[in-house]
């Protein structure tokens, strides 16, 4: 039998201390990606207890290119708090080993639950943006293997940064490009994102409705890299353009 209050505790102590662990089926044996999610949940309601507040999910491995990364191949998602939000600056030792990524946010205005059509998601959005994602895994090396160790570690989450929000618009077929010190590193169209970034937020709400769960409105979502990460190294400064969207930057210190 799976502990899970003894899997999110591991996580989280390895979070709070910045310190690698091994991945958690390797210590403790097998568990299914159900009770991953149990323990994502638990994790979460151990920073909640420390304050922290829920601002929306992230999905992952919505992209060909992140699940040859990453060498797994189903979306998952993870939950967003308000502590994960970074503004300009991101200081690089508060992690282990942080790699960041390419991504499109949307911003919800109405709760959004099971299977919805395209045109019901568009309808809920009242802004979407450019983001990166940066994300820093408590596993030893970044490397988990599996899908549970990833789910259970709240899918890799540690920080995200939005620029100006705009107003909805089609996500569908927009240029992205990565940029690190005005240096273009990676670069996709964003139906790399699920074939339309808008699919992530659908696959989103039928995702948290077998759990039980709806997105609540005002919520943050972010759809998915598009491309591979890079590593986040002090010092750097790394921007994110999209078509007919507002580019966002953050600085590595
Ligand atoms: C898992 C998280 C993936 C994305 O956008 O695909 C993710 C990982 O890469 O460790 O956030
Ligand atoms: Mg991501």
């Amino acid at each position: 039998m799976i502990d899970v209050e003894r899997l999110a505790r591991d996580l989280d102590a390895a979070l709070l201390a910045r310190e690698e662990i091994a991945p958690l089926r390797k210590t403790y044996g097998d568990f299914d990606l159900e009770t991953a999610y149990r323990v994502q949940e638990r994790g979460i309601a151990l920073r909640l207890s420390r304050g922290e507040k829920i601002v929306g999910y992230k999905m992952g491995l919505t992209s060909a290119a992140k699940r040859a990364q990453m060498n797994l191949d189903a979306p998952i998602y993870g939950v967003l708090t308000d502590a994960m939000r970074a503004g300009r600056e991101l200081r690089v030792a508060e992690g282990v080993h942080p790699k960041i990524e390419p991504e499109i946010a949307f911003v919800t205005s109405r709760e959004l639950r099971g299977k919805i059509s395209r045109a019901e998601a568009l309808a809920a959005c009242s802004g979407v943006a450019a983001a990166l994602e940066v994300l820093d895994s408590r596993f030893v090396g970044f490397k988990y293997f599996s899908l549970p160790d990833v789910v259970a570690d709240n899918c890799s989450s540690w920080r995200f940064v939005l620029g100006p929000v705009s107003p909805p618009l089609d996500t569908g077929g927009l240029r992205m490009r990565m940029l690190v010190d005005g240096r273009v590193v990676q670069e996709a169209d964003s139906n790399s994102i699920s074939g339309h970034p808008l699919e992530s937020l659908m696959q989103l709400a039928a995702m948290l409705d077998a759990h039980g769960r709806s997105l609540p409105a005002g919520s943050i979502v972010l759809a998915g890299a598009a491309t591979v990460a890079e590593p986040l190294r002090p010092g750097i400064e790394v921007s994110l353009e999209v078509d007919a969207l507002r580019a966002v930057r953050i600085r590595a210190v």
